[in-house]
């Protein structure tokens, strides 16, 4: 009797969450790939957490030169296969089942050799010895109180360069590192940088062994009440270390290059004297804008480089005053340094009256020592407009309109007039284009043949915009069709997706474009990925497709019936 009311009620709950009505399946739920990334060239063992439920369930990534194989007697197991061409840097993955896919997660391809944390390393006394450097490490903070150490030796002169991703790829962990050496001294902590991920940089003094030590806080710090400002416990609390005693990139010069050209830079770190690898490298990349990561030779990790569509200049001094100010041409970026206290740096622009110009100073993404100041001066010198800070964090921004034909001066400055080599910018000077932004979500739908499902794209006219674009979907499988309203005004605009009767099985990845008929501007529309960002930007903040899972119409009804 117990037993029947049991299985009356269980009917009944999935007569009223008809959404997944084949039963138990559901779309895979991932809150961590661990480890999160693997070296280029290489073949490892990935776990997905939790494991995808029933087993075995694919995977999909975002480039083809990164393949995960489930592997059938080793439940949420997969084979990471990574080309030796594949792109440097981060790229997401999800799992897929009949029933949906789960949430993209991060996955990044990286240069050194890795290892995986080997517990019990809690103390100095048991740190995990590297003998390999450099490498990159996958551990866990995974119980409460967890503290991972890591020993290396180092000689005198080089630099040990500890690099964090934990938040950057996702994992819900504030994480913080120190160095100590072998008298127990603590001789470094890392503050945040590009968000709260810590990166560690440290000349050794004297030749020994140093140990790293990681540990971390709960992020967001809210989630769970009870464990506020203790030590994160979470197994999804997934990091990447990487440890070098050799080169180690932060970033390039010019911090930026134009998409499709080959461009020569140079790579800025440390290390690279004592190590005698080389600086000068060669970016060629097909990103259209964004961030591509360079690698080279004898490199820890590879670097993160700005892609655009500006050509680049770069700064030759003198050029403090308006006489000896070069003259560029633009649109383009000019990248420089404020190079000693009270340098400034002059530019000339030729424009024309009415030309709207966009004046971006961006450095402190770069982590750059300048909190750049940025004045549009006319010819004779006087001061027609400035800003300190409306870019990112303490970044310049400005908006001008040309009063009148002619030449005028772009002053880059320090604001507190410091300077020094690690005072770089990149300066961009654009024209304002009418543009528009397109965002979508939810990013997932499941569709069941013979039913609908809609997502909405959110679309934002900027700067002036005047067009009656149209949403176009690419990538639909067959029997599945969609519905877009007229969307001259933009707004927001639900696509509504339908599967006919005879749609078959299907996941993919679908595109959802934003495009002004009769001109080839084409808007990707977007949706974000990840946790709340109140630590900052992560590595990936966004996913352009839309991952649509086509299923069977349910067979439960028919069946319960007979
Ligand atoms: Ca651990
Ligand atoms: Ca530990
Ligand atoms: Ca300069
Ligand atoms: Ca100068």
């Amino acid at each position: 009797m117990r037993r029947n009311r049991f299985v009356a009620s269980f009917s009944a709950a999935l007569f009223i969450f008809s959404v997944w009505p084949s039963g138990l399946a559901k779309p895979p739920v991932v809150s961590s790939l661990y480890p999160a990334g693997a070296q280029q060239g290489s073949t490892v063992e990935v776990a997905a957490d939790p494991v995808p439920d029933p087993w075995p369930a694919s995977a999909w990534s975002g480039d083809g030169a990164i393949k995960l194989e489930p592997i059938n007697d080793k439940k949420g197991v997969y084979t990471a296969t990574i080309a030796k061409d594949a792109p440097l840097g981060p790229h997401l993955i999800r799992i897929h089942n009949a029933d949906g896919a789960s949430q993209p997660r991060m996955f990044f391809v990286g240069l050194a050799g890795e290892a995986m944390e080997e517990e019990p390393n809690d103390s100095l006394e048991v740190a995990q010895h590297l003998e390999a450097k450099p490498v990159v490490i996958n551990g866990r903070l995974d119980k409460i109180g967890d503290v991972d150490c890591y020993s290396v030796q180092a000689e005198k002169g080089d630099w040990i360069v500890a690099q964090c991703y934990a938040y950057s790829v996702d994992s819900p962990v504030d994480a913080f590192l120190h160095l100590i050496n072998e008298n127990k001294t603590k001789v470094a902590f890392a503050p945040d940088t590009q968000n709260i991920d810590p990166l560690l940089v440290y000349q050794v003094k004297r030749a020994g062994t140093f140990t790293v030590t990681m540990a971390g806080l709960r992020f967001p710090y809210n989630s769970t009440p009870k464990l506020q400002g203790k030590t994160s416990s979470n197994a999804h609390s997934v990091y990447r270390l990487t440890l070098s005693t050799g080169a180690f990139a932060w970033n390039t010069s010019p911090l930026g290059v134009q998409s499709g050209k080959k461009t020569p830079v140079h790579l800025t770190g440390w290390g690279f004297e004592k190590s005698g690898t080389a600086q000068a490298t060669v970016v060629s990349t097909a990103t259209a804008a964004g961030t591509a990561w360079v690698g080279a030779k004898g490199l820890a990790a590879p670097a993160p480089v700005i892609v655009g569509n500006l050509a680049g200049h770069r700064e030759t001094e003198p050029n403090n005053s308006g006489d000896s100010a070069l003259t560029i041409a633009w649109p383009s970026a000019v990248h420089g340094q404020i190079s000693q206290a009270d340098d400034e740096d002059r530019f000339g622009i030729e424009v024309r009256k009415g030309d709207k110009l966009r004046l971006r100073l961006r450095a402190s993404e770069f982590d750059s020592a300048l909190d750049p100041v940025l004045r549009v001066e006319d010819a004779s010198g006087k001061q027609l407009a400035s800003d300190d800070d409306s870019g990112e964090r303490q970044d310049a921004k400005l908006d001008w309109t040309a009063p009148a034909d002619g030449t005028y001066l772009l002053a880059v400055s320090d604001l507190i007039r410091s300077g020094s080599n690690a005072h770089f910018y990149r300066l961009e000077v654009d024209r304002i284009t009418p543009s528009l932004n397109a965002t979508f979500t939810p990013d997932r739908l499941v569709l069941e043949a013979g039913k609908n499902a809609e997502t909405t794209v959110t679309i934002s006219f900027v700067d002036g915009y005047e067009g009656s674009p149209a949403v176009v979907v690419r990538g639909l499988p067959e029997g599945v069709s969609a519905q877009i309203p007229a969307t001259e005004k933009g707004g927001a605009v639900k696509v509504n997706f339908v599967a006919a009767e005879s749609a078959k099985p299907a996941n993919v990845p679908v595109s959802l474009l934003v495009v002004e008929p009769g001109t080839a501007a084409i808007h990707t529309a977007i949706s974000p990925v990840g946790m709340e960002k109140a630590g900052g930007e992560r590595l990936l903040n966004s996913v352009a497709h839309l991952w649509l899972t086509v299923k069977p119409k349910p067979k439960a009804k028919s069946e319960e019936k007979k």
